[in-house]
């Protein structure tokens, strides 16, 4: 194993940091209102980015000399601090070299816009990480091997090749890349209507090489599943994030629109390498001065930065801003001078930002105002808006989550349902219902929202949490791929069998999907070394909801920690029953909101909240002496009326209901026995367990990588397992000794450990 770390890799290493050296640190220049189509220097020596500009080749030699005998002598290992994600570009492996670098001789991108310039960029920096070796950039006549990227309008090659037709089908995002002989000579063609799609097409071709697949035969014909993939940042003004785990915001709204952080552009790259298009960039519980000229000027900077990347720029909206902004005497919708103050807004906000992509809205939920306050409906706030964005082509998403009324019903998990079916239909087409993926709150697992499928003649998109909030935040290695894929796939029986909630997403008039980001000033971005596996998971399904959780773990893994069989099978096993663990050790059988009500992180059964008792954890659990859980069939809450008839007499059945799901809909006895033969009270306990050994299998396997990963990568991961151990042993042992304080029932031997602590 040790050979996976040979002087000659770490000479690789330091021979591309003296490229980066050479190319200088210039950092960028506020681009803030440039037109002009520009190649830029960007702030190399800070992460990834490089300049195309040539450079001296004496100089270069002297500085890899030099340094190549340093780490020869010192024998020192390169320090990997994970701020390269999944774009590392690490060399290949000696027996795919040649075969890759034959077909992957030079670039000719045609076009001088900003990401014309990325994806050459892009191209260079990948492939000669990739290939160890500079690759030419070259004109017009492309020499046999090189790859052609482009559009029909913006390159004579790729409109020589006669694709208009096919590229259309792909619309404007899609791409294709194809290998091709035009004259008898070997090219890859990357070639997509837009710009942005031939970047795509750009990070996906590299992709293939990253996860070493071949490069030759290719025909690839992608397109995205829905139009607008998004990342949902709950970034506040002050540089906090609610939620965030991985230090402050990436914004710093202090420093724009005067200087441009290099890190914004290396956070649009890694988006767009997974097709995402879209960031919202403040927090849904939104201060009214987002909208204020000072601060759409810092967005429009920021829009400048990521505009060659595809990314749009949309911003979190504060219901009341026409009043507490604005100085109006209300923020009610029928009030004229209100919906003058959001047209003039919009407009300001077009003339910083010409591709400004739309509002997000939380109103009357959790304290945020919203139309409610004027006795108006969710649709007449959402209209409101959307009739103002609508001359610029922008959207509005309105925010199902709402529970703070219990007069809409007892159970919370059945409010948002409640307000919002009886509005199917009177938004305006420029709205979106954006919808968390479960009826309560981002639980480590949930039923479908049933709004999936409730809602008929509205554009529904779904919101995700990518961030691990009630997940052990940045502290627990959870792959959250499979819970997706879970979500995704959930048949919602609208219409029939086999309306999944994917076509659902996909059949709305806009379609849509936004993950809450787990990204912030942390060096790696998201803390621990594994969560960027779930930004990218994020990415790759809003862009194709059908790839499994083990395609897209491998492909992450390999771009992230290499392609040695060992190492990739280990990382990936880890990956694989990693969420399934977290439910385990934390809310098993369908239990939620057990945690405590502050940090989301440990575990609080026993809160009781007299005031609110949507805040209180029995409120969910019902644990008593004889049983547990929250009875949602008709002799309950009847929350499963709210879904399709399939649906409803399958999960009201407790028979049909799924295990997993059993205390989410039914109450049930202590000794009530499932299909493998244990009681709620045996299974319950097996599974709080399970989960901790899941966790020391984690441990024991990370062991097993040691000096198959980078050090300080494998320490910073070693530690985070030890303290997901410990927490992972804290849910277990204060759920267990909880609920048998109520149960009364014996631990089975393997747990009475937690018995005798206090
Ligand atoms: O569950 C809650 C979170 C809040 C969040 C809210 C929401 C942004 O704990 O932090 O607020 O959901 O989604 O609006």
């Amino acid at each position: 194993m040790s050979q996976r770390f040979t002087n000659a890799s770490l000479m690789r290493g330091f021979l591309s940091a003296c490229l980066k050296m050479e190319r200088g640190c210039v950092e960028d220049q506020p681009q803030h209102g440039e037109n002009t189509p520009r190649q830029r220097n960007s702030g190399a020596c800070c992460g990834w980015s490089r300049t195309t500009h040539p450079r001296s080749g004496v100089f270069r030699q002297a500085l890899i000399v030099a340094g190549a005998a340093w780490l020869l002598s010192a024998g020192h290992l390169l320090a990997e601090d994970g701020y390269r994600l999944w774009l590392r570009y690490e060399k290949v492996e000696h027996r795919l070299l040649e075969a890759y670098a034959a077909n992957a001789s030079a670039i000719v991108v045609q076009g001088n816009t900003p990401t014309c310039a990325a994806i050459r960029e892009e191209l260079q920096l990948g492939l000669a990480g990739l290939l160890s070796r500079e690759i030419l950039l070259e004109t017009n006549v492309p020499a046999a091997g090189a790859v052609v990227v482009g559009t029909p309008s913006s390159s004579s090659l790729i409109a020589s090749l006669g694709l208009d037709a096919e590229l259309k089908l792909l619309g404007p995002d899609g791409f294709l890349i194809r290998s091709v002989t035009p004259n008898g000579r070997r090219l890859t063609v990357v070639a997509s209507q837009s710009e942005v799609g031939a970047l795509y097409g750009t990070f996906h071709f590299l992709r293939l090489m990253q996860t070493r697949q071949p490069i030759t035969g290719l025909n690839i014909a992608e397109r995205p599943a829905l139009e607008r993939r998004l990342l949902n940042h709950w970034d506040n003004l002050n540089g906090s994030v609610e939620r965030g785990y991985a230090g402050k915001s990436l914004w710093k709204w202090d420093e724009l629109p005067g200087r441009i952080d290099p890190r914004y552009r290396d956070y649009a790259r890694a988006n767009a390498s997974l097709g995402l298009n879209g960031a919202v960039l403040n927090n849904v519980n939104a201060k009214p001065e987002q909208l204020g000229t000072e601060y759409l000027k810092k967005a429009a900077a920021l829009a400048d930065v990521f505009r060659p990347y595809g990314i749009r720029v949309y911003l979190a909206a504060n219901f009341a801003a026409p009043k507490k902004l604005g100085g109006l005497p209300d923020a009610n919708p029928n009030n004229p001078k209100v919906r003058k103050w959001w047209n003039d807004k919009a407009d300001e906000i077009y003339a910083l930002i010409p591709d400004f992509g739309g509002f997000l809205v939380k109103a009357n939920s959790e304290g945020q105002p919203g139309p409610q306050d004027y006795k108006l409906t969710h649709a007449d706030g959402a209209n409101l808006l959307a009739d103002a964005l609508a001359p610029h082509g922008g959207i509005v998403m309105w925010r199902a989550f709402g529970y703070n009324s219990p007069k809409v019903d007892k159970d919370r998990a059945k409010r948002a349902y409640l307000e919002f079916k009886p509005l199917d239909g009177q938004f305006r087409d420029n709205v979106i219902v954006q919808v968390k993926n479960g009826p309560i709150d981002f639980q480590p697992r949930e039923p479908f929202h049933p709004l999936f499928g409730g809602l008929k003649q509205t554009s529904v998109m779904a919101e995700l949490e990518i961030t691990q909030e009630n997940m052990g935040h940045s502290t627990d290695l959870v792959y959250l791929a499979p819970m997706w894929r879970e979500f995704l796939e959930s048949d919602t029986y609208a219409g029939g069998q086999g309306a999944t909630v994917a076509s659902i997403l996909a059949r709305s008039p806009v379609t849509a999907i936004a993950g809450v980001a787990n990204t912030g000033t942390d060096r790696n971005w998201c803390g621990h070394d594994f969560a960027p596996a779930n930004w990218h998971a994020f990415g790759r399904l809003a862009w194709n909801p059908r790839l499994t959780a083990e395609q897209i773990a491998d492909e992450w893994a390999r771009a992230t920690w290499g392609n040695d069989a060992m190492v990739l099978a280990t990382i990936t096993n880890m990956m694989r029953g990693s969420w399934e663990a977290c439910v385990n050790y934390e809310m098993p059988l369908g239990l939620h909101h057990l945690m405590e009500a502050g940090g989301h992180y440990d575990p609080k059964p026993e809160t009781v909240n007299q005031g609110a008792p949507e805040y209180s954890a029995w409120y969910y659990h019902k644990a008593d002496a004889k049983g547990i859980g929250f009875d949602r069939t008709k002799t309950g809450s009847d929350a499963v009326s709210q879904y399709a008839p399939e649906i409803r007499d399958r999960f009201a059945n407790l028979d049909t209901c799924p295990q997993e799901l059993l205390l989410w809909f039914h109450h049930v006895d202590w000794d009530y026995r499932l299909k493998n033969g244990r009681t709620v009270w045996e299974e319950l306990c097996f599974r709080y367990n399970d989960g901790v050994e899941y966790v020391k299998r984690m441990q024991a396997q990370w062991e097993a990588v040691r000096g198959g990963v980078d050090a300080e990568r494998f320490e910073a991961v070693r530690n985070r397992l030890e303290l997901q151990r410990v927490h992972a042993t804290k849910w277990r042992d204060t759920c267990i000794r909880y609920f048998q304080s109520k149960s009364q029932k014996p631990l089975p031997a393997y747990l009475t450990q937690v018995a005798e602590k206090p």
